[in-house]
Protein backbone atom coordinates (compact mmCIF):
# COMPACT_ATOMS: atom_id res chain seq x y z
CA UNK A 1 0.00 0.00 0.00
CA UNK A 2 1.60 3.61 -0.51
CA UNK A 3 1.50 5.83 2.02
CA UNK A 4 0.07 9.24 1.21
CA UNK A 5 1.34 11.90 3.71
CA UNK A 6 -0.05 15.29 4.48
CA UNK A 7 0.65 18.99 5.04
CA UNK A 8 1.21 20.52 8.62
CA UNK A 9 -0.85 23.62 8.41
CA UNK A 10 -2.39 25.46 11.43
CA UNK A 11 -1.61 22.81 13.91
CA UNK A 12 -3.00 19.84 12.17
CA UNK A 13 -1.66 17.16 9.66
CA UNK A 14 -4.06 18.11 6.34
CA UNK A 15 -4.61 17.00 2.78
CA UNK A 16 -4.20 19.68 0.60
CA UNK A 17 -7.40 21.51 -0.83
CA UNK A 18 -6.37 20.52 -4.20
CA UNK A 19 -6.83 16.64 -3.73
CA UNK A 20 -3.50 16.44 -5.44
CA UNK A 21 -0.68 14.30 -5.21
CA UNK A 22 2.83 13.84 -6.39
CA UNK A 23 5.24 10.66 -6.31
CA UNK A 24 8.39 10.65 -4.50
CA UNK A 25 10.75 7.55 -5.58
CA UNK A 26 14.12 6.53 -4.90
CA UNK A 27 16.65 7.79 -7.23
CA UNK A 28 18.60 4.56 -6.43
CA UNK A 29 15.98 2.33 -7.10
CA UNK A 30 12.71 4.43 -9.13
CA UNK A 31 10.63 1.36 -8.61
CA UNK A 32 10.85 1.70 -4.96
CA UNK A 33 8.16 4.22 -4.21
CA UNK A 34 8.45 6.22 -0.87
CA UNK A 35 5.03 7.59 -0.77
CA UNK A 36 2.52 10.40 -2.16
CA UNK A 37 3.10 13.88 -0.96
CA UNK A 38 0.37 16.90 -1.55
CA UNK A 39 0.52 18.60 -4.47
CA UNK A 40 -0.83 21.80 -2.65
CA UNK A 41 -2.57 24.78 -4.11
CA UNK A 42 -1.95 28.66 -3.20
CA UNK A 43 -4.94 28.40 -0.63
CA UNK A 44 -3.50 25.87 1.35
CA UNK A 45 -0.32 28.28 1.47
CA UNK A 46 -2.78 30.81 2.73
CA UNK A 47 -4.04 28.94 5.58
CA UNK A 48 -0.67 28.23 6.55
CA UNK A 49 0.31 32.08 6.73
CA UNK A 50 -2.93 32.92 8.71
CA UNK A 51 -1.59 30.43 11.42
CA UNK A 52 2.04 31.30 11.50
CA UNK A 53 0.74 34.90 11.78
CA UNK A 54 -0.85 33.66 14.92
CA UNK A 55 2.13 31.56 16.11
CA UNK A 56 4.49 34.66 15.63
CA UNK A 57 1.57 36.58 18.15
CA UNK A 58 2.63 34.35 21.16
CA UNK A 59 6.51 33.37 20.58
CA UNK A 60 7.90 36.17 19.48
CA UNK A 61 7.00 37.08 23.02
CA UNK A 62 8.75 34.40 23.98
CA UNK A 63 12.16 34.38 26.19
CA UNK A 64 15.03 33.98 23.62
CA UNK A 65 16.45 32.12 25.81
CA UNK A 66 13.27 29.96 26.26
CA UNK A 67 13.29 29.79 22.51
CA UNK A 68 16.81 28.08 22.99
CA UNK A 69 15.68 25.40 25.53
CA UNK A 70 12.96 24.06 22.75
CA UNK A 71 15.91 24.26 20.65
CA UNK A 72 18.06 22.38 22.71
CA UNK A 73 15.46 19.58 22.29
CA UNK A 74 14.92 19.64 19.21
CA UNK A 75 18.90 18.96 18.86
CA UNK A 76 18.45 16.04 21.12
CA UNK A 77 15.68 14.45 19.87
CA UNK A 78 17.99 14.67 16.21
CA UNK A 79 20.73 12.87 17.75
CA UNK A 80 17.90 10.35 18.96
CA UNK A 81 17.28 9.80 15.66
CA UNK A 82 20.16 10.32 13.24
CA UNK A 83 20.06 6.89 12.17
CA UNK A 84 16.05 6.54 11.20
CA UNK A 85 16.59 10.26 9.55
CA UNK A 86 20.23 9.12 7.95
CA UNK A 87 18.21 6.60 5.93
CA UNK A 88 15.37 8.43 5.11
CA UNK A 89 17.47 10.81 3.48
CA UNK A 90 19.44 8.48 1.46
CA UNK A 91 16.25 6.41 0.50
CA UNK A 92 14.95 9.92 -1.01
CA UNK A 93 17.93 11.69 -1.95
CA UNK A 94 20.65 9.37 -3.00
CA UNK A 95 23.50 10.35 -1.10
CA UNK A 96 25.67 7.71 0.60
CA UNK A 97 24.49 6.76 4.25
CA UNK A 98 28.33 8.59 6.10
CA UNK A 99 27.14 12.16 4.23
CA UNK A 100 23.22 11.80 5.32
CA UNK A 101 24.61 10.97 8.98
CA UNK A 102 27.00 14.38 8.55
CA UNK A 103 23.56 16.01 7.12
CA UNK A 104 22.18 15.15 10.24
CA UNK A 105 25.05 16.12 12.27
CA UNK A 106 24.78 19.43 10.64
CA UNK A 107 21.52 19.70 11.96
CA UNK A 108 22.57 18.94 15.85
CA UNK A 109 25.30 21.70 15.18
CA UNK A 110 23.33 24.00 14.30
CA UNK A 111 20.46 23.46 16.72
CA UNK A 112 23.20 23.69 19.91
CA UNK A 113 24.38 27.09 18.74
CA UNK A 114 21.25 28.35 18.05
CA UNK A 115 20.10 26.73 21.41
CA UNK A 116 22.83 28.70 23.03
CA UNK A 117 22.32 31.70 20.98
CA UNK A 118 19.23 32.27 23.07
CA UNK A 119 21.62 33.99 25.55
CA UNK A 120 23.70 36.00 23.43
CA UNK A 121 21.71 37.71 20.85
CA UNK A 122 23.37 40.65 21.45
CA UNK A 123 22.83 44.28 20.77
CA UNK A 124 25.17 46.96 21.81
CA UNK A 125 25.24 49.86 24.13
CA UNK A 126 27.09 52.95 22.70
CA UNK A 127 27.87 56.34 24.76
CA UNK A 128 25.40 59.07 23.93
CA UNK A 129 27.05 62.30 22.44
CA UNK A 130 24.32 63.83 25.62
CA UNK A 131 24.42 63.85 29.31
CA UNK A 132 21.89 62.07 31.31
CA UNK A 133 21.13 59.79 28.00
CA UNK A 134 21.79 56.07 26.99
CA UNK A 135 21.73 54.65 23.50
CA UNK A 136 21.97 51.16 23.17
CA UNK A 137 20.43 48.43 20.54
CA UNK A 138 18.40 45.10 20.63
CA UNK A 139 17.31 42.51 17.71
CA UNK A 140 13.30 41.93 17.56
CA UNK A 141 11.52 39.22 15.78
CA UNK A 142 10.23 40.16 12.51
CA UNK A 143 7.22 38.08 12.12
CA UNK A 144 6.43 34.92 9.74
CA UNK A 145 9.07 33.66 7.36
CA UNK A 146 8.93 31.52 3.93
CA UNK A 147 11.69 29.19 3.57
CA UNK A 148 12.50 27.73 0.06
CA UNK A 149 14.39 24.64 0.17
CA UNK A 150 16.57 22.39 -2.14
CA UNK A 151 16.90 18.96 -2.45
CA UNK A 152 20.85 18.29 -1.99
CA UNK A 153 21.03 18.63 2.18
CA UNK A 154 17.47 17.54 3.12
CA UNK A 155 18.15 18.27 6.63
CA UNK A 156 20.77 20.53 7.42
CA UNK A 157 19.60 23.67 4.78
CA UNK A 158 16.01 23.26 6.34
CA UNK A 159 17.29 23.29 9.83
CA UNK A 160 20.15 25.67 9.06
CA UNK A 161 17.39 28.54 8.00
CA UNK A 162 14.89 27.67 10.52
CA UNK A 163 16.48 27.58 13.41
CA UNK A 164 18.42 30.84 13.65
CA UNK A 165 14.57 32.22 12.48
CA UNK A 166 12.91 30.53 15.22
CA UNK A 167 15.40 31.35 17.84
CA UNK A 168 14.74 34.89 16.63
CA UNK A 169 10.93 35.06 17.44
CA UNK A 170 9.99 34.60 14.38
CA UNK A 171 7.16 31.82 12.98
CA UNK A 172 8.33 29.77 9.89
CA UNK A 173 6.48 28.21 6.57
CA UNK A 174 8.68 25.54 4.75
CA UNK A 175 8.30 24.59 1.34
CA UNK A 176 10.81 22.02 0.84
CA UNK A 177 11.86 20.93 -2.46
CA UNK A 178 9.25 18.64 -3.95
CA UNK A 179 12.50 15.45 -4.31
CA UNK A 180 12.71 15.39 -0.26
CA UNK A 181 9.40 15.50 1.06
CA UNK A 182 9.83 12.89 3.78
CA UNK A 183 12.87 13.85 5.43
CA UNK A 184 10.65 17.67 6.19
CA UNK A 185 7.82 15.73 6.90
CA UNK A 186 10.27 13.69 9.67
CA UNK A 187 11.90 17.16 10.84
CA UNK A 188 8.43 18.75 11.36
CA UNK A 189 7.12 15.30 13.51
CA UNK A 190 10.21 15.78 15.62
CA UNK A 191 10.02 19.71 15.95
CA UNK A 192 6.35 18.71 17.41
CA UNK A 193 7.65 15.63 20.08
CA UNK A 194 10.54 18.19 21.15
CA UNK A 195 7.55 21.07 22.14
CA UNK A 196 7.54 23.68 19.54
CA UNK A 197 4.47 25.05 19.24
CA UNK A 198 2.50 23.94 16.27
CA UNK A 199 1.43 26.91 14.73
CA UNK A 200 5.05 28.44 14.95
CA UNK A 201 5.90 25.91 12.08
CA UNK A 202 4.11 25.02 8.99
CA UNK A 203 4.84 22.59 6.11
CA UNK A 204 3.52 22.95 2.33
CA UNK A 205 4.73 20.65 0.00
CA UNK A 206 4.22 21.39 -3.73
CA UNK A 207 5.76 22.67 -6.95
CA UNK A 208 7.87 25.69 -6.63
CA UNK A 209 5.89 27.52 -9.19
CA UNK A 210 2.79 27.27 -7.17
CA UNK A 211 3.36 26.78 -3.62
CA UNK A 212 7.19 28.21 -3.58
CA UNK A 213 5.77 31.28 -5.52
CA UNK A 214 2.83 31.52 -3.67
CA UNK A 215 4.67 31.80 -0.45
CA UNK A 216 7.50 34.38 -1.97
CA UNK A 217 4.36 36.51 -3.40
CA UNK A 218 2.42 36.19 0.17
CA UNK A 219 1.71 40.01 1.42
CA UNK A 220 1.82 38.33 5.20
CA UNK A 221 5.37 37.31 4.75
CA UNK A 222 7.89 39.63 5.28
CA UNK A 223 11.25 38.02 4.95
CA UNK A 224 12.39 34.72 2.30
CA UNK A 225 15.15 32.85 2.35
CA UNK A 226 16.55 31.09 -0.50
CA UNK A 227 18.51 28.13 -1.65
CA UNK A 228 18.31 27.41 -5.59
CA UNK A 229 19.35 27.99 -8.59
CA UNK A 230 20.51 31.14 -9.93
CA UNK A 231 17.81 31.21 -12.47
CA UNK A 232 14.93 30.96 -10.00
CA UNK A 233 16.83 32.94 -7.16
CA UNK A 234 16.74 36.42 -9.88
CA UNK A 235 12.76 35.70 -10.04
CA UNK A 236 12.52 34.95 -6.02
CA UNK A 237 14.35 38.51 -5.73
CA UNK A 238 12.86 40.74 -8.66
CA UNK A 239 9.59 39.51 -6.19
CA UNK A 240 10.81 40.01 -3.01
CA UNK A 241 12.40 43.35 -4.69
CA UNK A 242 8.93 44.83 -5.63
CA UNK A 243 6.91 43.53 -2.60
CA UNK A 244 10.42 45.25 -0.09
CA UNK A 245 10.83 42.21 1.68
CA UNK A 246 13.89 40.95 3.34
CA UNK A 247 15.36 38.22 1.23
CA UNK A 248 18.69 35.85 1.67
CA UNK A 249 19.38 33.93 -1.49
CA UNK A 250 21.84 31.11 -1.59
CA UNK A 251 22.37 29.81 -5.34
CA UNK A 252 24.79 28.49 -7.73
CA UNK A 253 28.74 28.12 -7.78
CA UNK A 254 31.92 27.41 -10.01
CA UNK A 255 34.25 26.28 -7.43
CA UNK A 256 37.66 25.96 -8.23
CA UNK A 257 40.32 23.94 -6.50
CA UNK A 258 44.19 25.36 -7.22
CA UNK A 259 46.61 22.73 -7.20
CA UNK A 260 50.44 24.23 -7.32
CA UNK A 261 53.76 22.27 -8.40
CA UNK A 262 54.78 22.04 -4.47
CA UNK A 263 51.73 20.59 -3.03
CA UNK A 264 51.24 17.60 -0.84
CA UNK A 265 49.29 15.81 -4.18
CA UNK A 266 48.21 12.31 -2.14
CA UNK A 267 46.41 15.16 -0.14
CA UNK A 268 45.11 17.16 -2.98
CA UNK A 269 44.02 13.61 -5.14
CA UNK A 270 42.17 12.55 -1.58
CA UNK A 271 40.51 16.40 -1.52
CA UNK A 272 39.58 16.36 -5.21
CA UNK A 273 38.07 12.79 -5.43
CA UNK A 274 36.08 14.13 -2.33
CA UNK A 275 34.92 17.73 -3.43
CA UNK A 276 34.46 17.02 -7.02
CA UNK A 277 31.96 13.19 -6.32
CA UNK A 278 30.79 13.66 -2.76
CA UNK A 279 27.22 13.99 -2.85
CA UNK A 280 27.26 12.93 -6.75
CA UNK A 281 28.60 16.34 -7.46
CA UNK A 282 25.07 17.88 -6.11
CA UNK A 283 27.06 20.49 -4.15
CA UNK A 284 26.53 24.16 -4.80
CA UNK A 285 30.52 23.81 -3.15
CA UNK A 286 31.11 21.15 -5.32
CA UNK A 287 34.59 21.11 -6.72
CA UNK A 288 33.47 21.41 -10.26
CA UNK A 289 37.13 23.22 -11.64
CA UNK A 290 40.47 21.61 -10.69
CA UNK A 291 43.39 24.08 -11.64
CA UNK A 292 46.20 22.13 -12.22
CA UNK A 293 50.15 23.27 -12.48
CA UNK A 294 51.06 22.73 -15.76
CA UNK A 295 54.75 21.21 -13.88
CA UNK A 296 52.13 18.58 -12.12
CA UNK A 297 49.34 18.27 -14.78
CA UNK A 298 49.68 14.88 -16.84
CA UNK A 299 51.03 13.08 -13.70
CA UNK A 300 48.22 14.14 -11.45
CA UNK A 301 45.48 13.46 -14.10
CA UNK A 302 46.82 9.90 -14.61
CA UNK A 303 46.61 9.37 -10.80
CA UNK A 304 42.84 11.06 -10.75
CA UNK A 305 41.70 8.71 -13.55
CA UNK A 306 42.57 5.54 -11.91
CA UNK A 307 41.33 6.71 -8.78
CA UNK A 308 38.17 7.63 -9.97
CA UNK A 309 37.61 4.79 -11.96
CA UNK A 310 37.73 2.53 -8.44
CA UNK A 311 34.67 4.92 -7.19
CA UNK A 312 31.74 2.21 -6.66
CA UNK A 313 28.32 3.80 -7.78
CA UNK A 314 25.27 2.46 -6.35
CA UNK A 315 22.56 2.76 -3.86
CA UNK A 316 23.73 5.19 -1.02
CA UNK A 317 22.45 2.76 1.66
CA UNK A 318 24.67 0.16 0.81
CA UNK A 319 27.64 -0.37 2.64
CA UNK A 320 30.49 -0.11 -0.14
CA UNK A 321 28.59 2.33 -2.27
CA UNK A 322 30.81 5.78 -2.44
CA UNK A 323 28.79 7.46 -5.46
CA UNK A 324 25.44 7.51 -5.17
CA UNK A 325 23.00 8.53 -7.87
CA UNK A 326 21.67 11.89 -9.62
CA UNK A 327 18.31 13.35 -8.54
CA UNK A 328 16.09 12.28 -11.14
CA UNK A 329 16.45 11.91 -14.93
CA UNK A 330 16.30 15.82 -15.75
CA UNK A 331 19.41 15.88 -13.75
CA UNK A 332 21.26 12.97 -15.67
CA UNK A 333 20.08 14.44 -18.90
CA UNK A 334 21.60 17.95 -17.55
CA UNK A 335 24.65 16.60 -17.03
CA UNK A 336 24.84 14.42 -20.01
CA UNK A 337 24.33 17.40 -22.37
CA UNK A 338 26.95 19.20 -20.52
CA UNK A 339 29.48 16.67 -20.91
CA UNK A 340 28.32 16.51 -24.79
CA UNK A 341 28.98 20.25 -24.80
CA UNK A 342 32.57 20.27 -23.63
CA UNK A 343 33.64 17.50 -26.00
CA UNK A 344 32.06 19.99 -29.18
CA UNK A 345 33.98 22.68 -27.84
CA UNK A 346 36.98 20.35 -27.52
CA UNK A 347 37.56 18.56 -24.15
CA UNK A 348 38.29 15.61 -23.80
CA UNK A 349 36.82 12.79 -21.62
CA UNK A 350 39.65 10.58 -19.76
CA UNK A 351 37.14 8.63 -17.73
CA UNK A 352 33.57 8.00 -16.92
CA UNK A 353 31.29 10.36 -19.49
CA UNK A 354 28.47 7.83 -20.00
CA UNK A 355 26.12 6.09 -17.71
CA UNK A 356 27.09 3.02 -16.00
CA UNK A 357 26.93 -0.26 -17.86
CA UNK A 358 24.80 -3.49 -16.40
CA UNK A 359 21.30 -4.31 -14.96
CA UNK A 360 22.33 -3.83 -11.08
CA UNK A 361 22.24 0.42 -11.52
CA UNK A 362 19.86 0.13 -14.52
CA UNK A 363 16.76 1.77 -12.11
CA UNK A 364 18.52 4.29 -10.91
CA UNK A 365 19.67 7.42 -12.05
CA UNK A 366 23.36 6.49 -12.18
CA UNK A 367 25.93 8.58 -14.27
CA UNK A 368 29.99 7.50 -13.78
CA UNK A 369 31.94 10.72 -12.15
CA UNK A 370 33.84 12.28 -15.08
CA UNK A 371 36.79 13.99 -15.61
CA UNK A 372 37.27 16.34 -18.81
CA UNK A 373 40.68 17.03 -19.95
CA UNK A 374 41.50 19.88 -22.36
CA UNK A 375 39.33 22.63 -21.01
CA UNK A 376 39.56 26.32 -21.29
CA UNK A 377 38.58 28.70 -18.81
CA UNK A 378 35.78 30.16 -20.85
CA UNK A 379 34.19 26.63 -22.16
CA UNK A 380 30.71 26.93 -21.35
CA UNK A 381 31.21 23.54 -18.52
CA UNK A 382 34.00 25.98 -16.81
CA UNK A 383 31.57 28.32 -16.48
CA UNK A 384 27.71 27.36 -15.66
CA UNK A 385 26.77 25.32 -13.06
CA UNK A 386 26.04 21.56 -14.13
CA UNK A 387 25.35 20.36 -10.41
CA UNK A 388 26.46 16.59 -11.36
CA UNK A 389 29.58 14.24 -11.12
CA UNK A 390 31.91 16.67 -13.65
CA UNK A 391 35.04 17.59 -13.28
CA UNK A 392 36.51 20.24 -15.35
CA UNK A 393 40.59 19.78 -15.73
CA UNK A 394 41.99 23.41 -16.76
CA UNK A 395 45.90 23.73 -16.81
CA UNK A 396 48.16 27.11 -15.69
CA UNK A 397 51.75 28.11 -15.70
CA UNK A 398 51.82 30.72 -12.95
CA UNK A 399 49.40 31.74 -9.62
CA UNK A 400 48.30 34.64 -10.80
CA UNK A 401 46.94 33.10 -13.81
CA UNK A 402 44.72 30.30 -11.82
CA UNK A 403 43.38 33.51 -10.23
CA UNK A 404 42.63 35.28 -12.88
CA UNK A 405 40.67 31.71 -13.53
CA UNK A 406 39.53 30.79 -10.18
CA UNK A 407 38.11 34.52 -11.11
CA UNK A 408 36.76 34.58 -14.28
CA UNK A 409 32.98 33.04 -13.51
CA UNK A 410 29.66 34.86 -12.57
CA UNK A 411 29.50 32.56 -9.14
CA UNK A 412 31.85 33.62 -6.41
CA UNK A 413 31.07 30.72 -3.42
CA UNK A 414 34.09 28.19 -2.23
CA UNK A 415 37.88 27.77 -3.55
CA UNK A 416 40.20 25.97 -2.98
CA UNK A 417 44.10 26.17 -2.90
CA UNK A 418 46.58 23.22 -2.33
CA UNK A 419 50.41 24.57 -1.57
CA UNK A 420 53.43 24.04 0.95
CA UNK A 421 54.00 28.14 0.79
CA UNK A 422 52.54 30.26 3.12
CA UNK A 423 53.01 33.27 1.27
CA UNK A 424 50.75 31.91 -1.16
CA UNK A 425 48.36 30.30 0.59
CA UNK A 426 48.12 33.68 2.25
CA UNK A 427 48.02 35.58 -1.12
CA UNK A 428 44.74 33.32 -2.44
CA UNK A 429 42.92 34.31 1.00
CA UNK A 430 43.25 37.80 -0.34
CA UNK A 431 42.64 37.30 -3.97
CA UNK A 432 40.01 34.93 -4.55
CA UNK A 433 36.52 36.37 -5.25
CA UNK A 434 35.18 33.66 -3.24
CA UNK A 435 32.96 34.13 0.25
CA UNK A 436 35.26 30.81 1.45
CA UNK A 437 38.79 29.93 0.63
CA UNK A 438 40.46 26.78 1.97
CA UNK A 439 43.77 26.51 2.26
CA UNK A 440 44.84 22.32 1.40
CA UNK A 441 41.13 21.25 2.10
CA UNK A 442 38.71 20.63 -1.05
CA UNK A 443 35.97 23.51 -1.78
CA UNK A 444 33.22 21.50 0.28
CA UNK A 445 32.80 21.05 4.28
CA UNK A 446 31.71 24.55 5.53
CA UNK A 447 31.02 24.61 9.38
CA UNK A 448 27.74 25.19 10.65
CA UNK A 449 29.29 27.99 13.30
CA UNK A 450 30.83 30.15 10.75
CA UNK A 451 28.78 32.28 8.39
CA UNK A 452 28.43 30.53 4.74
CA UNK A 453 27.65 32.09 1.17
CA UNK A 454 29.24 33.66 -1.71
CA UNK A 455 29.66 36.64 -4.26
CA UNK A 456 28.27 37.91 -7.09
CA UNK A 457 25.66 35.83 -8.99
CA UNK A 458 26.16 32.93 -5.75
CA UNK A 459 24.36 35.43 -3.52
CA UNK A 460 22.84 38.59 -2.61
CA UNK A 461 24.99 40.03 0.21
CA UNK A 462 23.59 37.71 3.39
CA UNK A 463 25.53 34.60 4.74
CA UNK A 464 23.43 32.07 6.53
CA UNK A 465 24.20 30.50 9.72
CA UNK A 466 26.89 31.73 12.08
CA UNK A 467 26.73 34.68 13.96
CA UNK A 468 25.47 36.52 10.52
CA UNK A 469 22.82 34.19 10.04
CA UNK A 470 20.92 36.01 13.05
CA UNK A 471 21.15 39.00 11.98
CA UNK A 472 19.11 38.53 8.79
CA UNK A 473 16.62 36.68 10.66
CA UNK A 474 16.27 39.76 13.18
CA UNK A 475 15.59 43.65 12.95
CA UNK A 476 17.90 46.17 14.63
CA UNK A 477 16.36 48.14 17.34
CA UNK A 478 18.15 51.45 18.43
CA UNK A 479 16.78 52.65 21.92
CA UNK A 480 17.61 55.89 23.30
CA UNK A 481 16.65 57.12 26.79
CA UNK A 482 16.62 60.67 28.16
CA UNK A 483 16.64 61.01 31.64
CA UNK A 484 18.23 64.47 31.86
CA UNK A 485 14.43 65.68 32.97
CA UNK A 486 15.35 68.79 29.97
CA UNK A 487 15.07 68.26 25.75
CA UNK A 488 18.67 67.85 24.39
CA UNK A 489 18.85 67.90 20.42
CA UNK A 490 20.86 65.44 18.95
CA UNK A 491 23.41 67.05 15.94
CA UNK A 492 23.16 70.27 17.47
CA UNK A 493 26.71 72.03 17.72
CA UNK A 494 27.29 71.80 22.12
CA UNK A 495 31.05 72.69 21.36
CA UNK A 496 31.52 76.07 21.60
C1 LIG B 1 25.08 23.33 -0.47
O1 LIG B 1 25.69 22.60 -1.24
O2 LIG B 1 24.03 23.87 -0.85
O3 LIG B 1 29.98 23.28 2.74
C2 LIG B 1 25.49 23.53 0.92
C3 LIG B 1 29.34 22.28 2.42
C4 LIG B 1 28.10 21.94 3.20
C5 LIG B 1 26.94 22.77 2.74
C6 LIG B 1 26.73 22.79 1.29
N1 LIG B 1 28.34 22.15 4.59
O4 LIG B 1 29.67 21.58 1.49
Amino acid sequence: MTKTFKNFIAGQWVAPSTGDYFENRNPANTRDLIGRFPDSGSDDLARAVVSATRGFGHWSRVPAPARGDIIRRIGDLLVDRKETLADAMSREMGKVLAETRGDVQEAIDTAYYAASEGRRLFGYVAPSELRKKWAMSYRRPIGVVGLVTPFNFPLAIPTWKMFPALLCGNSVVLKPSEDVPHTATLLVELLLDAGLPPDVIQLVHGRGDVVGRALVEHPDVPVISFTGSTATGGTVGETCGRLHKRLSLEMGGKNAMIVMDDADLDLALDGVLWGAFGTTGQRCTATSRLLLHRRIHDRFVRRLAEATDRLVLGDGRALKTQVGPLIHQRAREKTEAYVGLAQEQGADVVIGGRRPRGSRLKDGWFYRPTILTGVLPQHRVAQEEVFGPVLSVIRFATFDEAVRINNGVKYGLSSSVYTADVNLAFRALEELDNGITYVNAPTIGAEAHLPFGGIKQTGNGHREVGWEGYHFFSETKVCYVDYSGTLQRAQIDNYD
